[in-house]
């Protein structure tokens, strides 16, 4: 299956319809089955085997046998589709539906919210394109709660299977906010595309997000759902960077998991914040960005936070910056959030790596601290954070770091929530990028029970 095909030509048949349509004004087409009566037959065709072009026939088809309403979306020229499709999850497709959106390009003018589906399937061929009206968007951009983030879509029900067929993208013109951005870190009301937000038990697969405007997505109070077959790619072509435009984000989400991703991105490619439990990576590549991230975590004060259980395994990193890093703010509090903040407190076990190959690793391939910060005091006050880690482990990571870089671990555990207990490496076999050297390097503060590695304190000149 070649999930990342580009958009096949719009057929004349869609284009018709596109005309029909702009020229009458457009209703969903309903469709009820009346007879209940799905699975007789022996040879039909499914959902699977249709495609952009498969008529609006074969889709009513498929919808009639699964006893499902259908609603077959074209884009209207001129028109926001962006209310149609909010239109069509909010009314006569919200519950056991069908939704196809078969059409090339979509035009996403307005935010919606579309959070109260139920065994809804949805199948995306073209793209949706949001558009590149910064002013605008930043005036009606929805917070998600969490560090002043904040999207142009919430997305969220119960039993969704999200379809895009290796073609269906999402494209938020991220170019005009890099450039507008110039490379600074958190603007407020900045979006992000997505916010999978209160989604369960739900499959989304062979999707393109591309262009994000900031964050490209994040999960929030949702569990059990199967990311699969993703591709998101991020890119500046111009001077300036793709600074926060990561590639997901899990917050107060249980039970995800991502399969086949591949990211490109100018941030975490993966990212894990507060209370996120049983987060699976699996099958991945990186290209550029900071890696899999756990955090940033306690920067609200007084707040407490988890995580719990998170196993990455057969990812393959290039140019990222670490293969895997832990980050907190400190315990004291310093600034408000989104860029400054600090003083929480909890804790973070069981997170294992495994299988993981890295190509180029910009600095230490591990890398644990806990004084983060955007507001110029980043690296300070490493040692008061009440927040802690236990049962972390590395295994089988091999490949090469970027020239120069002969540090394999930099873990600057913080005395104030007791440090990092238990911290496991195994079949480590990273070499320097240049020399092909071993890398045996080891920084450690207040890291207790390490296993499998020689701890050396840092040297004088890294302490700040
Ligand atoms: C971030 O959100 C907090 C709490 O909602 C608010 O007080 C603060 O002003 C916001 N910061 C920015 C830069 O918008
Ligand atoms: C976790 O989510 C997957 C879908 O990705 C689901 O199949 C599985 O049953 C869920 N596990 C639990 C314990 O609910
Ligand atoms: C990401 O997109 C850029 C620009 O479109 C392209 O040059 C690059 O090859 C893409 N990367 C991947 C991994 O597809
Ligand atoms: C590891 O992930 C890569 C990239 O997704 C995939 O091609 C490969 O089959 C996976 N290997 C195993 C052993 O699953
Ligand atoms: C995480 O869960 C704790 C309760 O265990 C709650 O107090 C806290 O507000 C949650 N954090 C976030 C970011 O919602
Ligand atoms: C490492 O990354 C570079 C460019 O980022 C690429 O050209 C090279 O093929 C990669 N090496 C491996 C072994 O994947
Ligand atoms: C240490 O962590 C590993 C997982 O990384 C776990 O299997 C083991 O039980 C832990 N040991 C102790 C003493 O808790
Ligand atoms: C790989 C990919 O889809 N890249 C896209 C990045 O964004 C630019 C601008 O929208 C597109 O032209 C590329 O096709």
């Amino acid at each position: 299956m070649p999930p990342f095909r580009k958009t096949p030509p719009i057929s004349h048949r869609v284009m018709l319809l596109t005309i029909l349509l702009a020229l009458f004004p457009w209703r969903p087409s309903v469709l009820v089955s009346p007879e209940p009566s799905p699975c007789q037959e022996p040879r039909q065709v499914g959902a699977d085997s249709l495609h952009a072009t498969s008529s609006q026939e074969d889709w009513e088809e498929v919808a009639k046998r699964q006893d499902r309403h259908l609603c077959y979306v074209l884009p209207v020229k001129g028109h926001d589709d962006a209310e149609t499709i909010s239109n069509v999850l909010n009314g006569d497709c919200r519950h056991r539906a069908l939704v196809v959106l078969p059409g090339e390009e979509y035009n996403m003018n307005t935010p919606i919210t579309t959070t109260d589906l139920d065994d809804v399937h949805i199948h995306l061929f073209g793209r949706l394109l949001w558009s590149p009206d910064i002013p605008y968007w930043l005036s009606v951009s929805m917070p998600i709660g969490f560090q002043n983030q904040s999207t142009v879509w919430y997305f969220g029900g119960d039993r969704v299977h999200w379809d895009g067929h290796g073609t269906g993208t999402l494209d938020g013109n991220g170019q005009v906010w890099y450039d507008w951005a110039k490379g600074q870190g958190n603007l407020p009301h900045r979006p992000m595309m997505i916010n999978w937000r209160h989604l369960t038990n739900s499959v989304v697969r062979r999707t393109r997000f591309v262009q994000s405007q900031m964050w490209t997505m994040a999960t929030s109070w949702s569990r059990n759902i199967l990311f699969e077959d993703i591709y998101v790619n991020n890119t500046s072509s111009r001077e300036h960077s793709t600074l926060n435009t990561d590639g997901v984000d899990t917050i107060n989400s249980d039970n995800i998991t991502f399969r086949r991703w591949d990211v490109t991105c100018g941030d975490d490619n993966i990212a894990l914040k507060g209370n996120s439990s049983n987060i699976f990576v699996h099958d991945s590549v990186f290209h550029g960005g900071q890696g899999l991230a756990i955090g940033s975590l306690g920067q609200y004060n007084g707040r407490h936070e988890y995580i719990d259980n998170f196993y990455a395994r057969n990812v393959t990193m290039h140019n990222t910056r670490y293969a895997i890093y832990l980050k907190t703010w400190p315990g004291h509090q310093n600034g408000w959030p989104p860029n400054g903040g600090g003083g929480g407190l909890g804790h973070g076990e069981h997170i294992a790596i495994e299988d993981i190959v890295v190509n180029g690793t910009r600095t230490a391939p591990f890398w644990i601290w806990q004084c983060e910060h955007y507001e110029g005091d980043m690296g300070k006050d490493c040692d008061s954070s009440q927040f802690s880690f236990s049962d972390v482990a590395f295994r089988r990571v091999s490949g090469t770091t970027a020239p120069g870089v002969t540090l394999a671990a930099s873990l600057r555990c913080a005395a104030g929530g007791g440090g990092c207990t238990n911290v496991t490496v195994q079949d480590f076999s990273v070499t320097e990028g240049s020399s092909g050297e071993p890398m045996s390097e080891w920084y450690c503060a207040n890291v207790h029970g390490a296993k499998g590695f020689e701890c050396e304190p840092f040297p004088p000149e890294e302490e700040e």
